[in-house]
């Protein structure tokens, strides 16, 4: 530390040197030490700290690819007092505004969210500078019936504000939700990387989450056939970390440079701007029919996967190859992937399509039900870790985003769990404002060569400067890390944090050299990754031979379906290529298809009135290499069924007046024990008189909530309340579209009554459907052991086994 060793200056001298001091140009020779004064006390101790570091002793550091390796941290030295480093040395006037003296080493714009938090309860309005506002129904006139005054601030200022409460969408994944949570280490994973929240087990690290889908506006039906973006905001000791992610391991695209296309093809047409939040339209299917590389991303966005049934039951996934690095600099390849503890499960498409009409939020009211209801979202979060040589000897190239690592080649392994259990106080705050960048990256995570996250690493932070007004994006409290912020990037629009000191460049001395570099030991050092010498080296614009192999893994995902989940694919190529109102188009597709999966080709034309079949499309890679596995049953829907708890589905309980009440409670209360948000749904709403006993709440109509928005059904005993249903002509739309969907469905004594006015069988043949039909019939007698069936049945999701595409009515 520097102290000023000089003796004690003669009087003369002395006033000399605290004249000197109190100027801001131009100086003396020689400073004087030991004065009394804050500012010749401030020069001395300045010159002190200038004069401890007469040169850069780090600079011979900079030079050479080893040094590079291990960067020094910068040379700094401690100051004497905190007056060298101040801006000022009427820092310590303190006053309700300015604070007192900032603490050391502080920067205040990243503590908790509470800093920002407001709560106006026994508050009086004001306006935005504080005034409190008298009168906020009328503006300020010339007389009652006058003209409105200019000088009325207080309704100008209201006004402004609000013509510019909006601020652009997100280009793309505009539409979407969030929440807060946390993520919990299982085990130190120090071998294979230094990240922070992998360090120990049971380190837990606060995330925010944001899921979306991809092509619709702001505004547009939560239920669209679109993949889901599946982003996570890590805020760890070291730094922020953003995965982002979707719900489908795979993309469209191998290059960055073909995005703008792929967005441009996929989201509305431009002309007349339609149609919403939909791919089946001509642009879409002529772009990705000229792009062979689609395939494979094309049979995970026809499958049911892109319909998911919650945000809370669906897969998530880094797609890009990663890499893991540990503190010894050394590193693997690895795949993120986020698998929900509730199991991955969706809807149909004709359940998804009617959602969207009775309930466009449907995903966005579900996440706020589960998480305001203590049903908290689970994940576990899964690494597939492979070395460089492995992936050298693998049949694809994991630097191609349209492929997957298969399981069965390279398994999982668990890592942590992430728990979703505080929603936003406020949507734009927190939810509009957040800004995922892949570019977030911190030490111990670091980028593979994918050329698609190439781009994506400069398109997030780029897009956030427009969309969210500057280059100061990251002081928005939902942005701002947990971890320590210093650096000397100063000013822009908006900027929060009130930097002390005049030192906004480093090195320095005038700031004790401070905020200095950290060095490699607690740095971010990037993989030194050495990229082969040969022949093929040299600036181009091309990719890799492997990547040309655009079928393998489409047909490895076709195949690896189950039956039903197959007919749902060709289903959507059939329904989407229909919309489409160019033949040529059609064919086209229908020619790549073939190079997947003549069956799929088959079914899609067939449905098309194609015939007979067009050529394959020329391959681009005549002879790929052979696949290690051609079935991955861990690619069904059918592979995950998650815990099998009723946690967050609803049931519909139908009620009239004069159903049995006792039976139907019962039946209630078991659902709720298991977790089911179980809903009395009534010809109205209101109290139901019982043939039993106490009347029935109905907190829903079969109006206001149709059948396709429950999970499954329970229909009552009560001649006289079946037959009140049995008048409802809601009742048969309900019944039947919880047949169609293959949704549990439970019927107490008399009900039977309302399937078979239906249409519906009133019995089933247990054997053609694996683990039940779904379909449960109770008399008094076998209620309990129904019940107990039902509820096996709810948590199997769907009853496949029975479905018939219309069912027969
Ligand atoms: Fe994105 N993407 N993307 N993307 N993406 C954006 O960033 C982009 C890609 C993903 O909830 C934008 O803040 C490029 C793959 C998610 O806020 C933008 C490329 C994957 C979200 C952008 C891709 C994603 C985005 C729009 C190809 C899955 C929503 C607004 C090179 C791994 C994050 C914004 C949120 C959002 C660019 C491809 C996932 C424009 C250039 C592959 C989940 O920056």
């Amino acid at each position: 530390m520097p102290k000023s060793t000089k003796p004690p200056a003669k009087p003369a001298k002395r006033a000399a040197a605290k004249s000197a001091a109190r100027n801001t140009d131009s100086g003396p020779s020689q400073v004087t030490a030991a004065l009394d004064d804050a500012n010749s006390q401030k020069m001395a101790q300045m010159q002190d700290m200038a004069a401890a570091m007469p040169h850069n002793p780090t600079k011979p550091a900079e030079h050479g690819f080893a040094s590079g390796l291990q960067p020094q941290p910068g040379a700094h030295v401690q100051p004497a007092s905190r007056l060298p480093t101040g801006s000022t040395l009427s820092e310590e006037n303190g006053s309700p505004k300015t604070g007192s003296l900032a603490p050391e080493g502080v920067n205040a714009t990243i503590e908790p969210l509470d800093r920002v938090r407001v709560d106006s309860a026994g508050q009086v309005l004001t306006t935005n500078q504080g005034v409190p506002v008298a009168d906020n129904q009328n503006s300020l006139k010339y007389g009652v019936r006058g003209p409105a005054l200019l000088e009325d601030f207080i309704l100008r200022e209201k006004l402004t504000h609000f013509d510019h409460e909006r601020i652009p969408e997100r280009i793309v994944h505009a539409r979407g939700s969030g929440a807060h949570g946390f993520f919990e280490c299982y085990e130190p994973l120090t071998d294979l990387t230094r990240a922070a929240p992998f360090q120990e087990a049971g380190k837990v690290t606060p995330v925010f989450v944001r899921f979306s889908t991809v092509a619709g506006e702001r505004g547009s039906k939560d239920t669209a056939r679109d993949v889901r973006g599946f982003a996570v905001k890590f805020y760890t000791d070291e730094g922020n970390w953003d995965l982002v992610g979707n719900n489908i391991p795979v993309f469209f695209i191998q290059d960055a440079m073909k995005f703008p296309d792929l967005v441009h093809a996929v989201k509305a047409e431009p002309h007349h701007q339609m149609p919403q939040a939909a791919s089946a339209h001509d642009t879409f299917w002529d772009f990705v029919s000229l792009m062979p590389e689609s395939t494979h991303m094309l049979m995970w966005v026809m499958s049911d996967r892109a319909i998911p049934r919650s945000f809370a039951t669906m897969q998530g996934f880094g797609v890009h190859s990663y890499r893991l690095v540990n503190a010894a600099g050394e590193s693997v390849f690895v795949k993120f992937h986020w698998s929900p503890v509730a199991g991955t499960h969706s809807l149909v498409w004709d359940e998804a399509v009617k959602i969207s009409g009775a309930d466009p939020d449907y995903h966005r009211r579900d996440l706020w039900e589960r998480i305001e209801s203590g049903n908290f979202p689970e994940y576990e979060l899964a690494f597939q870790v492979f070395t460089e040589e492995q992936a050298e000897q693998f049949s694809f190239d994991i630097l191609d985003a349209t492929k997957i690592v298969p399981e069965e080649l390279v398994p999982l392994r668990p890592v942590g769990r992430m728990v979703l259990n505080r929603n936003p106080d406020n949507f734009f705050a927190e939810t509009e404002q957040v800004a995922f960048c892949t570019a977030h990256v911190v030490p111990g995570i670091d980028f593979s060569n994918d050329p698609l996250l190439a781009g994506r690493i400069h398109s997030y932070v780029d897009t956030q400067i427009s969309r969210l007004g500057g280059p100061n994006f990251h002081e928005i409290p939902i942005n701002s890390p947990i971890a320590p912020v210093h650096n000397n990037q100063r000013d822009g629009l908006h900027r929060q944090a009130i930097h002390r000191g005049r030192v906004a460049y480093e090195p320095n001395s005038l700031g004790g050299g401070c905020p200095f570099q950290a060095g490699a030991a607690q740095g971010f050092v990037s993989v030194p990754a050495r990229i082969r010498a040969d022949e093929e080296q040299g600036k181009v614009r091309a990719k890799p031979e492997k990547f040309a192999d655009h079928y393998t893994q489409a047909r490895l995902f076709f195949e690896s379906q189950t039956p039903v989940e197959q007919d749902h694919i060709a289903s959507a190529f059939r329904f989407e290529l229909s919309k489409v109102t160019v033949p040529a188009i059609r064919e086209r597709t229908v020619a790549m298809l073939r190079n997947a999966s003549e069956e799929l080709a088959q079914k899609v034309a067939m449905g098309l009135g194609i015939d007979p079949l067009p050529e394959p499309l020329p391959l681009a890679l005549p002879d790929p290499a052979k696949p290690e596995v051609t079935r991955s049953p861990a690619l069904s829907l059918m592979a995950r069924p998650g815990d099998g708890t009723l946690r967050g589905r609803k049931v519909a309980l139908l009620v009239a007046p004069g159903v049995h009440g006792a039976s139907l409670s019962a039946v209630q209360a078991a659902l709720v024990e298991h977790g089911a948000v179980a809903r009395l749904v009534g010809t109205r709403i209101g109290r139901m008189p019982t043939s039993d006993g106490d009347p029935l709440d109905a907190d829903a109509s079969l109006e206001n909530e149709p059948g396709f928005l429950f999970d499954a059904l329970v229909l009552p005993d009560g001649d006289e309340g079946v037959a009140a249903l049995a008048q409802d002509g809601h009742t048969m739309e309900f019944i039947k579209d919880q047949f169609r969907h293959c949704k549990a469905i439970l019927s107490l004594g008399a009900s039977r009554l309302l399937l078979a006015k239906a249409g519906l069988p009133v019995s089933m043949d247990k054997s053609h459907a694996q683990g039940g039909t779904g379909l449960v019939f109770a008399d008094a007698a076998g209620a309990k052991a129904a019940t107990a069936e039902f509820i096996a049945g709810v948590a199997r999701h769907r009853h496949f086994g029975r479905e018939m595409d219309p069912p027969p009515l």
